[in-house]
Protein backbone atom coordinates (compact mmCIF):
# COMPACT_ATOMS: atom_id res chain seq x y z
CA UNK A 1 0.00 0.00 0.00
CA UNK A 2 3.01 2.18 0.16
CA UNK A 3 2.52 2.13 -3.48
CA UNK A 4 0.54 4.81 -4.28
CA UNK A 5 2.79 7.07 -2.12
CA UNK A 6 5.61 5.83 -4.00
CA UNK A 7 3.79 6.33 -7.13
CA UNK A 8 2.72 10.00 -6.29
CA UNK A 9 6.97 10.76 -5.32
CA UNK A 10 7.97 8.99 -8.83
CA UNK A 11 4.85 11.49 -10.75
CA UNK A 12 6.49 14.73 -8.97
CA UNK A 13 10.30 13.45 -9.64
CA UNK A 14 9.42 13.07 -13.62
CA UNK A 15 6.84 15.26 -13.93
CA UNK A 16 7.09 18.16 -11.51
CA UNK A 17 7.61 21.65 -12.17
CA UNK A 18 10.42 23.59 -10.35
CA UNK A 19 9.18 26.74 -8.89
CA UNK A 20 10.27 29.44 -6.15
CA UNK A 21 8.02 29.49 -2.67
CA UNK A 22 6.83 31.27 -0.28
CA UNK A 23 9.64 29.97 2.40
CA UNK A 24 12.48 30.15 -0.40
CA UNK A 25 13.47 26.98 -0.70
CA UNK A 26 12.35 25.82 -3.79
CA UNK A 27 9.82 22.80 -4.94
CA UNK A 28 9.06 20.84 -7.80
CA UNK A 29 5.26 20.81 -7.71
CA UNK A 30 2.21 18.70 -9.51
CA UNK A 31 -1.56 20.22 -9.77
CA UNK A 32 -4.02 17.69 -9.00
CA UNK A 33 -3.55 13.69 -7.87
CA UNK A 34 -5.81 11.31 -5.70
CA UNK A 35 -4.73 8.79 -3.96
CA UNK A 36 -6.93 5.79 -2.56
CA UNK A 37 -6.22 3.81 0.63
CA UNK A 38 -8.72 1.29 1.68
CA UNK A 39 -8.88 0.83 5.14
CA UNK A 40 -9.76 -3.23 5.29
CA UNK A 41 -6.08 -3.97 4.13
CA UNK A 42 -4.93 -2.38 7.51
CA UNK A 43 -3.83 1.06 8.82
CA UNK A 44 -2.32 3.24 5.77
CA UNK A 45 0.99 4.51 7.65
CA UNK A 46 3.86 4.24 5.65
CA UNK A 47 6.27 1.40 5.75
CA UNK A 48 8.93 2.40 3.52
CA UNK A 49 9.98 4.75 6.58
CA UNK A 50 9.47 4.98 10.19
CA UNK A 51 6.51 7.49 10.60
CA UNK A 52 6.28 8.86 14.31
CA UNK A 53 2.65 7.96 14.83
CA UNK A 54 2.93 9.85 18.74
CA UNK A 55 3.67 13.41 16.54
CA UNK A 56 0.60 12.81 14.40
CA UNK A 57 -1.71 10.62 17.00
CA UNK A 58 -1.24 14.31 19.25
CA UNK A 59 -1.41 16.15 16.83
CA UNK A 60 -5.35 14.61 15.44
CA UNK A 61 -6.29 14.61 19.53
CA UNK A 62 -5.27 18.68 19.56
CA UNK A 63 -7.25 19.52 16.52
CA UNK A 64 -9.90 17.22 17.98
CA UNK A 65 -9.85 19.22 21.53
CA UNK A 66 -10.28 22.16 19.65
CA UNK A 67 -7.23 23.53 20.95
CA UNK A 68 -5.00 25.85 19.07
CA UNK A 69 -2.03 26.16 21.48
CA UNK A 70 1.41 24.30 20.99
CA UNK A 71 1.62 24.49 24.95
CA UNK A 72 -0.36 20.76 24.72
CA UNK A 73 1.98 19.42 22.13
CA UNK A 74 5.16 20.14 23.80
CA UNK A 75 3.23 18.44 26.96
CA UNK A 76 4.45 15.43 24.56
CA UNK A 77 7.39 16.76 23.23
CA UNK A 78 5.79 17.13 20.17
CA UNK A 79 7.74 20.08 18.19
CA UNK A 80 6.34 20.12 14.93
CA UNK A 81 4.56 23.20 15.53
CA UNK A 82 6.89 25.40 17.27
CA UNK A 83 8.15 27.27 14.28
CA UNK A 84 4.93 28.74 13.65
CA UNK A 85 4.45 30.10 17.35
CA UNK A 86 8.39 30.91 17.17
CA UNK A 87 7.95 33.04 14.50
CA UNK A 88 5.44 35.23 16.36
CA UNK A 89 7.12 35.96 19.34
CA UNK A 90 10.54 36.95 17.69
CA UNK A 91 8.68 39.37 15.40
CA UNK A 92 6.98 41.16 18.21
CA UNK A 93 7.78 43.75 20.51
CA UNK A 94 8.26 42.11 23.55
CA UNK A 95 11.56 40.33 22.07
CA UNK A 96 14.61 41.25 23.01
CA UNK A 97 16.75 38.75 21.75
CA UNK A 98 19.42 38.03 18.54
CA UNK A 99 18.25 38.53 15.28
CA UNK A 100 15.98 35.70 14.18
CA UNK A 101 15.03 37.02 10.66
CA UNK A 102 14.64 34.30 7.96
CA UNK A 103 15.64 31.67 10.98
CA UNK A 104 14.32 28.44 9.15
CA UNK A 105 16.75 29.48 5.88
CA UNK A 106 19.55 30.52 8.15
CA UNK A 107 19.62 27.83 10.11
CA UNK A 108 20.40 25.55 7.63
CA UNK A 109 22.95 27.54 6.06
CA UNK A 110 25.06 28.76 9.09
CA UNK A 111 26.33 26.52 11.86
CA UNK A 112 26.94 29.54 14.14
CA UNK A 113 23.60 30.87 13.82
CA UNK A 114 21.75 27.54 14.40
CA UNK A 115 23.92 27.39 17.62
CA UNK A 116 22.01 30.42 18.73
CA UNK A 117 18.32 29.66 17.22
CA UNK A 118 18.83 26.53 19.39
CA UNK A 119 19.46 28.23 22.26
CA UNK A 120 15.91 30.89 21.78
CA UNK A 121 14.21 28.20 20.40
CA UNK A 122 15.17 26.20 23.92
CA UNK A 123 14.09 29.13 26.08
CA UNK A 124 10.86 29.59 23.61
CA UNK A 125 9.94 26.11 24.44
CA UNK A 126 10.84 26.28 28.35
CA UNK A 127 8.48 29.40 28.60
CA UNK A 128 5.71 28.34 26.99
CA UNK A 129 5.67 25.21 29.13
CA UNK A 130 6.76 27.02 32.47
CA UNK A 131 4.47 30.54 32.11
CA UNK A 132 1.04 30.80 31.31
CA UNK A 133 0.48 34.20 30.92
CA UNK A 134 3.27 33.77 28.22
CA UNK A 135 1.79 30.03 26.59
CA UNK A 136 -1.71 32.19 26.52
CA UNK A 137 0.27 34.59 24.25
CA UNK A 138 2.62 33.16 22.15
CA UNK A 139 1.57 29.35 22.39
CA UNK A 140 -1.52 30.30 20.52
CA UNK A 141 -1.46 29.66 16.36
CA UNK A 142 -4.42 31.90 16.24
CA UNK A 143 -7.95 30.56 14.20
CA UNK A 144 -5.90 27.55 12.83
CA UNK A 145 -7.78 23.89 12.67
CA UNK A 146 -9.09 22.93 16.11
CA UNK A 147 -10.70 26.28 16.60
CA UNK A 148 -12.50 25.98 12.68
CA UNK A 149 -13.47 22.50 13.71
CA UNK A 150 -14.96 22.77 16.62
CA UNK A 151 -15.86 26.84 17.02
CA UNK A 152 -16.17 27.89 13.73
CA UNK A 153 -17.60 31.78 14.53
CA UNK A 154 -20.23 33.10 12.38
CA UNK A 155 -21.09 36.84 11.68
CA UNK A 156 -23.78 36.92 14.52
CA UNK A 157 -20.99 36.10 17.08
CA UNK A 158 -22.36 32.04 17.62
CA UNK A 159 -19.89 29.30 17.45
CA UNK A 160 -20.76 26.04 15.16
CA UNK A 161 -19.25 23.21 16.27
CA UNK A 162 -18.19 21.34 13.08
CA UNK A 163 -17.04 18.24 14.16
CA UNK A 164 -20.31 17.63 16.23
CA UNK A 165 -22.30 18.12 14.02
CA UNK A 166 -20.93 15.92 11.38
CA UNK A 167 -20.89 13.12 13.65
CA UNK A 168 -24.64 13.87 14.38
CA UNK A 169 -25.42 14.11 10.80
CA UNK A 170 -23.96 10.80 9.45
CA UNK A 171 -26.17 8.82 12.49
CA UNK A 172 -28.66 10.25 11.68
CA UNK A 173 -29.18 10.94 7.73
CA UNK A 174 -26.36 8.59 6.41
CA UNK A 175 -27.52 9.09 3.13
CA UNK A 176 -26.54 13.73 3.00
CA UNK A 177 -24.34 14.60 0.93
CA UNK A 178 -23.24 17.48 3.44
CA UNK A 179 -20.85 15.53 5.81
CA UNK A 180 -18.76 18.42 5.24
CA UNK A 181 -15.81 20.19 8.07
CA UNK A 182 -13.89 23.12 6.78
CA UNK A 183 -10.60 24.58 7.93
CA UNK A 184 -10.87 27.20 5.47
CA UNK A 185 -12.27 30.04 6.64
CA UNK A 186 -11.62 33.00 4.32
CA UNK A 187 -12.70 36.15 7.07
CA UNK A 188 -9.95 34.46 9.55
CA UNK A 189 -7.15 33.58 7.00
CA UNK A 190 -5.22 36.70 8.12
CA UNK A 191 -5.78 35.58 12.39
CA UNK A 192 -4.30 32.18 11.25
CA UNK A 193 -0.13 31.33 11.99
CA UNK A 194 -0.77 29.47 8.61
CA UNK A 195 -3.75 29.14 6.23
CA UNK A 196 -5.12 25.13 6.69
CA UNK A 197 -2.94 23.18 4.09
CA UNK A 198 -5.51 20.57 4.79
CA UNK A 199 -8.65 22.26 4.27
CA UNK A 200 -11.93 20.60 3.50
CA UNK A 201 -12.95 17.22 4.32
CA UNK A 202 -16.21 14.79 3.28
CA UNK A 203 -17.92 11.50 5.04
CA UNK A 204 -19.14 9.10 2.47
CA UNK A 205 -22.21 6.35 4.05
CA UNK A 206 -22.93 3.46 2.36
CA UNK A 207 -24.40 0.06 3.51
CA UNK A 208 -22.85 0.38 7.09
CA UNK A 209 -18.57 1.67 5.95
CA UNK A 210 -17.84 5.09 6.15
CA UNK A 211 -15.75 6.58 3.68
CA UNK A 212 -13.84 10.44 4.25
CA UNK A 213 -12.01 12.21 1.07
CA UNK A 214 -9.92 15.50 2.66
CA UNK A 215 -9.15 17.75 -0.01
CA UNK A 216 -5.42 18.82 0.42
CA UNK A 217 -4.68 22.28 -1.20
CA UNK A 218 -0.46 22.07 -0.71
CA UNK A 219 1.52 19.21 0.32
CA UNK A 220 4.80 18.86 1.64
CA UNK A 221 5.03 15.49 0.34
CA UNK A 222 7.93 14.29 1.83
CA UNK A 223 7.25 15.22 5.29
CA UNK A 224 3.94 16.48 5.21
CA UNK A 225 2.04 13.97 3.61
CA UNK A 226 3.34 10.29 5.47
CA UNK A 227 1.61 12.72 8.41
CA UNK A 228 -1.52 13.87 6.77
CA UNK A 229 -2.57 10.19 5.64
CA UNK A 230 -2.17 8.31 8.98
CA UNK A 231 -3.82 11.53 10.77
CA UNK A 232 -6.92 11.50 8.17
CA UNK A 233 -6.85 7.50 8.16
CA UNK A 234 -6.97 7.52 12.28
CA UNK A 235 -9.57 10.20 12.72
CA UNK A 236 -11.82 7.88 9.57
CA UNK A 237 -11.30 5.00 12.00
CA UNK A 238 -12.39 7.20 15.13
CA UNK A 239 -15.93 8.56 13.23
CA UNK A 240 -16.33 5.47 11.81
CA UNK A 241 -16.33 3.78 15.51
CA UNK A 242 -18.28 6.65 16.94
CA UNK A 243 -21.22 5.97 14.62
CA UNK A 244 -21.01 2.14 14.24
CA UNK A 245 -20.18 2.13 11.10
CA UNK A 246 -16.60 0.14 9.46
CA UNK A 247 -13.93 2.15 7.98
CA UNK A 248 -13.60 1.94 4.27
CA UNK A 249 -11.95 4.30 1.82
CA UNK A 250 -9.67 7.50 2.77
CA UNK A 251 -9.49 9.49 -0.31
CA UNK A 252 -6.64 11.78 -0.66
CA UNK A 253 -6.69 14.50 -3.10
CA UNK A 254 -4.29 16.98 -3.67
CA UNK A 255 -4.30 20.99 -5.31
CA UNK A 256 -0.63 21.91 -5.38
CA UNK A 257 1.87 18.50 -4.48
CA UNK A 258 5.55 19.49 -4.06
CA UNK A 259 8.88 18.25 -3.26
CA UNK A 260 11.22 20.90 -1.63
CA UNK A 261 14.62 20.83 -3.53
CA UNK A 262 16.14 19.96 0.01
CA UNK A 263 14.08 16.67 0.33
CA UNK A 264 15.63 15.27 -3.15
CA UNK A 265 18.15 13.01 -1.82
CA UNK A 266 15.87 11.53 1.31
CA UNK A 267 12.80 10.86 -1.36
CA UNK A 268 15.25 8.27 -3.40
CA UNK A 269 16.60 6.82 -0.28
CA UNK A 270 12.87 6.27 0.70
CA UNK A 271 12.19 5.20 -3.31
CA UNK A 272 14.85 2.84 -2.98
CA UNK A 273 13.23 0.54 -0.37
CA UNK A 274 10.64 -2.00 -0.44
CA UNK A 275 7.32 -1.97 1.71
CA UNK A 276 6.14 -3.99 4.33
CA UNK A 277 2.28 -5.20 5.29
CA UNK A 278 0.29 -2.46 7.05
CA UNK A 279 0.23 -1.77 10.20
CA UNK A 280 -3.28 -1.99 12.33
CA UNK A 281 -4.73 0.65 14.56
CA UNK A 282 -6.44 -0.39 18.19
CA UNK A 283 -8.48 2.01 20.70
CA UNK A 284 -7.87 0.96 24.28
CA UNK A 285 -10.87 2.58 25.33
CA UNK A 286 -14.53 2.89 25.57
CA UNK A 287 -14.63 6.84 25.40
CA UNK A 288 -15.92 8.57 23.04
CA UNK A 289 -13.92 10.11 20.46
CA UNK A 290 -14.19 13.79 21.73
CA UNK A 291 -12.47 12.53 25.05
CA UNK A 292 -9.92 10.77 23.60
CA UNK A 293 -6.51 10.76 24.67
CA UNK A 294 -3.19 9.87 22.94
CA UNK A 295 -2.78 6.70 25.48
CA UNK A 296 -5.75 5.59 24.67
CA UNK A 297 -4.47 4.89 21.12
CA UNK A 298 -1.79 2.01 19.69
CA UNK A 299 -0.26 1.00 16.67
CA UNK A 300 0.11 -2.54 16.38
CA UNK A 301 2.27 -4.81 14.18
CA UNK A 302 4.31 -1.67 12.96
CA UNK A 303 6.99 -3.24 10.88
CA UNK A 304 9.34 -0.22 9.30
CA UNK A 305 12.51 1.28 7.38
CA UNK A 306 14.48 3.36 9.34
CA UNK A 307 13.62 6.96 9.71
CA UNK A 308 14.77 9.68 7.26
CA UNK A 309 15.85 12.83 8.54
CA UNK A 310 14.82 15.80 6.61
CA UNK A 311 14.73 20.06 7.02
CA UNK A 312 11.38 21.60 7.43
CA UNK A 313 10.50 24.64 5.11
CA UNK A 314 9.07 27.48 7.42
N1 LIG B 1 5.03 23.23 6.55
C1 LIG B 1 5.79 22.46 5.76
N2 LIG B 1 6.77 22.99 5.04
N3 LIG B 1 5.56 21.12 5.66
C2 LIG B 1 4.56 20.55 6.38
O1 LIG B 1 4.37 19.32 6.28
C3 LIG B 1 3.73 21.33 7.23
N4 LIG B 1 2.68 20.81 7.95
C4 LIG B 1 2.31 21.46 9.20
C5 LIG B 1 2.47 22.89 9.03
N5 LIG B 1 3.32 23.42 8.16
C6 LIG B 1 4.03 22.68 7.30
C7 LIG B 1 3.16 20.95 10.34
N6 LIG B 1 3.32 19.53 10.27
C8 LIG B 1 7.00 17.63 10.47
C9 LIG B 1 5.85 16.92 10.14
C10 LIG B 1 4.63 17.56 10.08
C11 LIG B 1 4.56 18.92 10.31
C12 LIG B 1 5.70 19.63 10.63
C13 LIG B 1 6.91 18.99 10.70
C14 LIG B 1 8.33 16.97 10.56
O2 LIG B 1 9.35 17.64 10.59
N7 LIG B 1 8.40 15.65 10.66
C15 LIG B 1 9.67 14.94 10.72
C16 LIG B 1 10.23 14.79 12.08
C17 LIG B 1 9.36 15.07 13.24
C18 LIG B 1 10.10 15.11 14.56
O3 LIG B 1 11.23 14.56 14.67
O4 LIG B 1 9.58 15.69 15.52
C19 LIG B 1 9.47 13.61 10.06
O5 LIG B 1 10.48 13.04 9.64
O6 LIG B 1 8.35 13.11 9.99
C20 LIG B 1 1.73 19.91 7.34
O7 LIG B 1 0.60 19.62 7.97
Amino acid sequence: FDAAYHELLEKILNEGQYKDDRTGTGTYSIFGHQMRFDMRNGFPMLTTKKVLFKMLATELVWFIRGDTNIKFLLQYNNNIWNEWAFKKWVESDEYTGPDMTDFGNRALQDDAFKEIYKKEMDKFKSRILEDDAFAEKYGDLGNVYGRQWRAWEGPDGTFTDQLKNVVESIRNNPNSRRHIVTAWNPSEIDSMALPPCHAFFQFYVNDGKLSLQLYQRSADVFLGVPFNIASYALLLHLVARECNLEPADFVHTFGDAHIYSNHLDAVNTQLSRDSYKAPNIRINSDKSMFDIEYEDIEVVDYEFHPHIKAPIAV
